[in-house]
């Protein structure tokens, strides 16, 4: 079935300002006359909700990166089936806290699986179905994992070393590099109120382009 709403998902590494904005885009959405469905990845259902606490968790510290990638798609495919293909149908649009571009980051990048891979497993489980805009939230490492820093205790990602952002990092650069058209990538080392600008500009872009 042809999708009538839109999917636009928010990236970047740890403490990049994806929480902190995502309440703007919803606004700037929403004051644009969409629905919005506000979700996260891993995340966004019960099972999903579930999977991630196995995910983040510190019990599973040296879980395999195969495992962390199966229920990474696991956990989507549930997401997808049960919230966002039928918000989409319906008209809605998704707004979702990091999706399959984070797979690409931590998994590939982050962990070295191969890329083909991945895309074997996005190819099965989302056949078509790619977000429609993009924002990839970017800054050192170092300024993200001191704002990520000032808050709750780390979790079973964020305790990984600075090289392992870095190569999560490189592989976001890497996409938006790719894909010029879909992804957006935003300079989230700046102040607040001047990444809020560059996010306002490339939102209302993309809904001045849309019919
Ligand atoms: N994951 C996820 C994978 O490995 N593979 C996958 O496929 C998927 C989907 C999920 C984890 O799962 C991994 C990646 C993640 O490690 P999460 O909760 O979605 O975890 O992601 P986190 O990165 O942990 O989210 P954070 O909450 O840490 O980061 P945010 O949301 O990017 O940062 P935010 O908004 O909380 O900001 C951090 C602090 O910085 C301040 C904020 O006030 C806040 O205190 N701040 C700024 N300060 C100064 N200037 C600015 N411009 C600022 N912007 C924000």
């Amino acid at each position: 079935m042809e999708n009538s709403g839109k999917f636009i998902t928010v990236e970047g590494i740890e403490g990049a300002g994806k929480s902190t904005n995502l309440e703007l885009i919803r606004g700037l959405l929403e004051d644009a006359g969409r629905e919005v469905l506000f979700t996260r990845e891993p995340g966004g259902t019960p099972l999903g909700e579930a999977i991630r606490e196995l995910l983040l968790d510190h019990r599973h510290d040296g879980m395999a990166p195969e495992t962390e990638l199966l229920l990474m798609f696991g956990a989507r495919a549930e997401h997808l089936a049960r919230k966002i293909r039928p918000a989409l149908e319906g008209g809605t649009w998704v707004l979702c806290d990091r999706f399959t571009d984070a797979t690409y980051a931590y998994q590939g990048g982050g962990r070295g699986i191969d890329a083909g891979r991945i895309r074997v497993l996005e190819e099965w489980v989302q056949g078509g179905l790619r977000p429609d805009l993009t924002l990839v939230l970017d800054l050192p490492v170092q300024t993200g994992l001191e704002r990520a820093g000032n808050r709750s205790a780390p979790d079973r990602f964020e305790t990984e070393a600075a090289r392992f952002f870095e190569r999560v990092r490189r592989a976001y650069l890497d996409i938006a590099a790719a894909e010029p058209g879909r992804v957006k990538l935003i300079d989230a080392s700046l102040p607040l109120p001047q990444v809020q600008a560059r996010i306002k500009t490339a939102v209302r872009d993309f809904l001045g382009a849309c019919p």
